[in-house]
């Protein structure tokens, strides 16, 4: 459910002045091989002859990799004009896509030669992340809606592929400014293009509630009213029914999503439509500034567990994936003992319905044994924590930090980030007390406080989400700034045919 936004107009034109002010004519793309692949291959071998999509080329498949199948004919058809029929079975001039019982989890194979392309994996998801490999293997023109000249050669070799972290997220702030579920279905897009495979929903925040909870129906009738985003911008909230097909189209794209509630603190907007969640039981004022860490629910009082466990079960209920984010950051004002007390009772809960908590790093203070601690805060003295552990540090991978002070949009609390900033750390390293075997995987948070719209979000996002999923997917003996930046910039003009609204780094030499 949309509410109008008040400042769309004001932004568009901003990320393309700064595009073009960077960019310069820039280096000629250069001829794609095997290797020129975003997040870098674990294995890339180039070989002799590539392969030519003809107008007879056809697409092999059965069972359940029909449907990879018929996305990737979909994906190829407007530009390439070709047919590309999926068919059971073809000697020549064939992409055989097939399910291999000897690979597993989200691991691909992917062969080419004159005669055929071969891609294998052993689950859906695998021969997914193959075709979004294979689709960057085709010259950048294939990203146009319309008929293009060609020729389409995907260059010759071998990929033998497999994911360095299971978790390779993203994060979007409906609160501070709501998003669409056009534009969250745009974001899943782009971001599976690059193997990240959760996106987390940060659904509530001290200025507003986006998320239907059918049991507080105020939640949302006040807390997603118009003017709930900040300084009194847009307002909206997911139904159920919008959330349901959210998580669909993700699923489609093998990315699972991560709802996120945020609890003790950061909960004025539900205290503003439910004030017996406060202590005094009196309604604060509704919030549109940027301030942090003012409101908290209150430890004391009984119906604050109830409310907890009631938003649990229902956003369990719409969730299909495993994972539920309770919060938990910058509860600055909740009593240390009371913030202990609050997360030992409400973690289990997430337990209680199926699924596997995360919380920001706070609650790695609670006894909490089967959460999932996301760390953020590079200020905060050295995490400790025996469970596993999610890297988003905030001077790295927090996509809201402006690239410098000039470019628009965004916050520099914890300083500016460029491109090669995010690129160059490394996940299982950063954390001198959390060993290595604990580290789940990375995510690339991007909150709204400055965003109205999808320009400017992804103008902030891309291109830093994929030094991210880089850092997530690849091994880190692929790791090298010079490739990076090489694929970066050869990867360019794919952006500018979708007409993405990305940041031309003046650290990329784009093509
Ligand atoms: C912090 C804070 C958020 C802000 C964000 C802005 C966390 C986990 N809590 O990150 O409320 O929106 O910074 O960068």
């Amino acid at each position: 459910m949309r509410v109008t936004h008040l400042a769309v107009a004001a932004f568009l034109a901003l990320p393309l002045a700064v595009t073009t002010a960077s960019a310069g004519p820039g280096p000629a793309p250069l001829p794609l091989s095997i290797s020129s692949v975003l997040p870098a291959p674990a294995e890339a071998i180039p070989g002799r002859e590539g392969f030519d999509l003809t107008p007879d080329t056809v697409i092999t498949a059965g069972g359940p990799a029909v449907a990879i199948a018929e996305q990737l004919a979909a994906a190829w058809r407007p530009a390439t004009g070709f047919p590309l029929p999926v068919v059971e079975d073809a000697t020549n001039n064939a992409i055989k896509i097939s399910l291999d019982g000897r690979l597993d989890g989200e691991a691909y194979r992917l062969g080419v030669d004159r005669d055929r392309v071969e891609l294998t994996a052993g689950t859906p998801a695998g021969l997914f992340n193959g075709v979004q490999t294979l689709r960057q293997l085709v010259p950048a023109e294939i990203e146009s809606r319309k008929i293009q000249k060609g020729p389409w050669t995907i260059p010759g070799g071998r990929i033998n592929d497999r994911p360095r972290f299971a978790y390779r997220g993203a994060m979007l702030d409906l609160a501070r400014h709501f998003h669409t579920p056009d534009e969250v279905k745009r974001y899943i897009d782009q971001i599976s293009r690059f193997k990240i495979n959760f996106l987390h929903l940060h659904l509530s925040d001290d200025q507003g509630w986006r998320i239907q909870i059918d049991s507080w129906p105020r939640l949302t009738s006040i807390g997603g009213a118009p003017g709930t985003g900040v300084r009194g911008t847009g307002g909206g909230f997911l139904t159920k029914a919008e959330y349901r097909e959210i998580v669909e189209f993700a699923a489609q794209r093998y990315v699972t999503i991560v709802p996120e509630i945020d609890m003790p603190g950061h909960v004025n907007a539900a205290q503003v439509a439910y004030p017996e969640l406060t202590c005094d039981a009196v309604a604060p004022r509704p919030r549109i500034d940027i301030r942090v860490g003012y409101s908290s629910l209150c430890a004391g009082k009984e119906i604050t567990y109830r409310f907890a466990e009631d938003v649990i079960r229902e956003l369990a209920a719409m969730t299909p994936g495993p994972f539920l984010h309770i919060g938990g950051d910058e509860a600055h004002s909740t009593p240390h003992a009371d913030y202990l007390t609050f997360q030992e009772r409400v973690l289990p809960m997430v337990g209680k319905y199926g699924k596997t908590a995360i919380g920001w790093q706070e609650i790695a203070a609670a006894k909490q044994p089967n959460a999932i601690v996301q760390y953020w805060n590079h200020q905060a003295p050295p995490l400790e924590t025996t469970g596993r552990v999610i890297m988003s540090p905030a001077d790295r991978a927090y996509l809201d930090m402006q690239y410098d002070l000039l470019t628009p949009g965004g916050l520099h609390w914890a300083g500016t980030t460029e491109v090669r900033d995010s690129y160059s750390w490394d996940p299982d390293q950063l954390l001198s007390r959390v060993p290595k075997e604990l580290v789940f995987g990375v995510e690339a948070p991007l909150w709204s406080e400055t965003l109205t719209d999808l320009a400017e979000i992804e103008f902030l996002a891309f291109p830093r989400l994929v030094a991210i999923a880089e850092l997530g997917w690849s091994p880190r003996s692929t790791h090298d700034w010079n490739s990076f930046k090489a694929r970066l910039g050869a990867y360019g003009p794919r952006w500018t045919r979708q007409g993405v609204h990305f940041y031309s780094s003046p650290q990329i030499p784009w093509s």
